[in-house]
Parts: structure tokens; C-alpha cells; sequence
């Protein structure tokens, strides 16, 4: 049985669990211990403390995501050791407290970017844009520069000195770095029980001249194969490959999924609106560039019992919060995919 789950930030966030119970299809809770700082270890009780909140309220916590992966580690330096032994701790405790999948990712500095928050659509919703034009044009040296307001968790300085740190690395450096972290924390992920999810990077190319590598067909094959174990799995996400043209979306899930590496599904739609450029859009097939309803057929086709959920959605009906996870149109979203799903069932 596929798990059809929700992602929740936890208690800051504005949307209750409460609400997401209301949601008829959701049976999973996806989630993070916000409180910890990068790289520190989870604590079994912290984490069995959370489960059991999530639990009250009517839902298993499905999958973790995500346990961040210190930029020490992503850069090769002398104090990751210090950090993957955490990491590894935290995985054990994960394991112990009975949750299964860990969504992590491998981006330089930043996780996923976007050059607005607000896009307006010709409905009136938001939704999140990117152009590459406008973020090739962010300059670093300015001490005015800015970036879509989530992007502030390191200040200025601190960013400075990261991406110069990166200047000297290049794909390659990359590579073997997570080929290190992954000989280090894979074998401990399947002593615990859990299977890891690396997610990709989205968008699925270089900003700002980071090297950035999970990306595409070719990296991701070479990502499974540094360590050919269930445990070394995917978090495919069809929104952040699919900004990519050449990577299609409906072939590589039918590809992942046969193999049993895929063990988290992020359904999101986005239209592409030139080289580089896209925006966001509603779930459903129609509505952008990724067949949504053949992506579901490949997992349904192959089984898939992991963990799926809507991605990101747009901002409707007046609603304000957080970037991409309001209530109202992920429920849509969890609606359609459920609605499809349960067609499937039939056949
Ligand atoms: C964006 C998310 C990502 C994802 C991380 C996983 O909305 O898909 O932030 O959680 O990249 O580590």
C-alpha cells in the first residue's frame, strides 16, 4: 500500500494537524525535529516525543525529511568525521523509534531556489517561479543583494565564505565526497532498518556556479550504483527533475520504481517557460509540462508501497503561509493523486 502523506513543519507551523486530518486520503505525516541544529544528533526521546504527537493525532510519521547533511561533509572537510558519526547516530535512533525512510539532500549551501514566491497565475493564485536570468544576476560582491526570503538561514557573511569554499570544488570533488558520506552512513541505515532517499537538486542544474550533481538520468544511475543497496534509494521528485526538459519523468519512474530504489514519491507539476526557466503550477496533468497521471501509473505498475506526497502547491483562496506548502492546494493535490490511485485499484 502506497502511503499518500503530507509534509508538516511541525509545531510553528500554521497549519495544525488537526486540519490535515480533514484531508480524507492523508494516512502519513512527513517531518523534521526543527529544533536540532544542522548536524547535531536526533535524541531517541525527542523523536519518540514527536511520533507520538503525530500519532495522536491520527497519523503514522512516514517518512523523515530531512536529517540536513552538514556543509563539512558536502565539502570534504577535515571536521566531517565529527559530523557523519552524528549523522549515523541519528539514523540508529530514527531506526529505533520505527521510521523507515529519510529524505536527504546533497545541494552546496542552498536547498531548493527560486527567483519569486508570488508569481500570479491567470486564475489569481501565486505560485513559485524561477528564472535564470534573474538569478544569474544576483552579485554576491553587492553588499545589498538579496534573495526570495527564505533563503536568509546563513547571513551574509557566512554565505560569502560558503560559496568561495565551493569555488575550489568541483563535480568530481562532489562526487567523492558523497561516495564517502555514503560508504560511512549506508551500512549503519541498513543495520537501523531505513532506507535513504537522496532528493535532487532542484533546479536540477548549477546556480551561482555551485556544483550541484543529482540532477539527471546519468548521475542518478551513478548515484545508485556507489552503493547497490535498498538503503541507498531515491526521493524522486518529479517537479525538481522535470524543470529539466531531457529528464522524463514518466521513463524514470517506471525505471526507479521497477528496481524497488525509489522510496519516497514528490508529485509536483511545473511549466517550463524557456531555457532554465519555470514556474509551479496546480497538481493535475493538465495544468503543466509532467504527466502526473503516466508517473502514477508507473508506481502503480510496479507496486510502490513507499511513501508519496504532494509537493508543493500554489497559494489559493486567499491563503498566506509558508512557500509552497499551504493547506489548500496540497489537499487538492492529495485529492487528485488519490482520486487517480483509486481508479488504478480497479483495473
Ligand atoms: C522543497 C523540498 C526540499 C527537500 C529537501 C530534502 O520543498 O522538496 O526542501 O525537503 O531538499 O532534503
Amino acid at each position: 500500500m502506497m502511503k499518500l502523506s503530507f509534509r508538516w513543519y511541525g509545531l510553528h507551523d500554521s497549519i495544525p494537524l488537526t486540519y490535515i486530518r480533514q484531508v480524507p486520503v492523508i494516512k502519513g505525516i512527513v517531518s523534521a525535529l526543527y529544533h536540532i541544529p544542522v548536524g547535531e544528533i536526533w535524541p531517541l526521546k525527542d523523536i519518540l516525543d514527536y511520533k507520538k504527537h503525530i500519532e495522536k493525532a491520527g497519523f503514522e510519521w512516514t517518512a523523515i525529511e530531512s536529517i540536513p547533511v552538514h556543509e563539512d561533509i558536502k565539502l570534504g572537510n577535515a571536521r566531517r568525521d565529527n559530523w557523519i558519526a552524528k549523522y549515523c547516530d541519528s539514523i540508529r535512533n530514527m531506526g529505533k523509534a520505527g521510521i523507515s525512510v529519510l529524505c536527504y539532500n546533497f545541494m552546496p549551501v542552498f536547498d531548493w531556489i527560486r527567483s519569486t514566491l508570488t508569481m500570479k497565475l491567470p486564475d489569481g493564485s501565486t505560485c513559485l517561479a524561477y528564472n535564470h536570468e534573474t538569478i544569474s544576476t544576483v552579485d554576491f560582491t553587492k553588499r545589498d543583494f538579496s534573495l526570495p526570503g527564505w533563503a536568509t538561514i546563513y547571513d551574509k557573511k557566512k554565505l560569502i565564505w560558503l560559496l568561495d569554499a565551493y569555488k575550489e570544488r568541483s563535480e568530481e570533488d562532489m562526487w567523492e565526497n558523497l561516495t564517502y558520506f555514503l560508504k560511512k552512513v549506508i551500512p549503519v541505515a541498513e543495520e537501523s532498518g531505513v532506507r535513504m532517499g537522496i532528493h535532487p537538486d532542484d533546479p536540477p542544474w548549477s546556480i551561482f556556479d555551485l556544483p550541484r550533481i543529482i540532477r539527471n538520468e546519468i548521475n542518478l544511475d551513478r548515484l545508485l550504483n556507489i552503493i547497490e543497496s535498498p538503503a541507498n534509494s531515491l526521493t524522486l521528485c518529479t517537479g525538481s527533475l522535470g524543470a529539466d526538459e531531457s529528464n522524463d519523468m514518466v521513463r524514470l519512474t517506471d525505471k526507479y520504481a521497477g528496481r524497488d530504489r525509489i522510496v519516497f514519491a514528490h508529485i509536483r507539476n511545473i511549466k517550463r517557460t524557456g531555457p532554465f526557466s519555470f514556474h509551479e503550477t496546480a497538481h493535475p496533468t493538465a495544468c503543466g509540462d509532467i504527466n502526473v497521471l503516466e508517473v502514477l501509473k508507473m508506481y502503480h505498475k510496479h507496486n510502490y508501497s513507499g511513501v508519496m506526497r504532494p509537493d508543493h502547491g500554489r497559494m489559493i483562496w486567499g491563503e498566506t503561509g509558508k512557500p509552497g506548502y499551504g493547506l489548500y492546494d496540497r489537499s487538492l493535490g492529495a485529492m487528485y493523486i488519490a482520486g487517480i490511485w483509486e481508479a488504478l485499484n480497479q483495473k
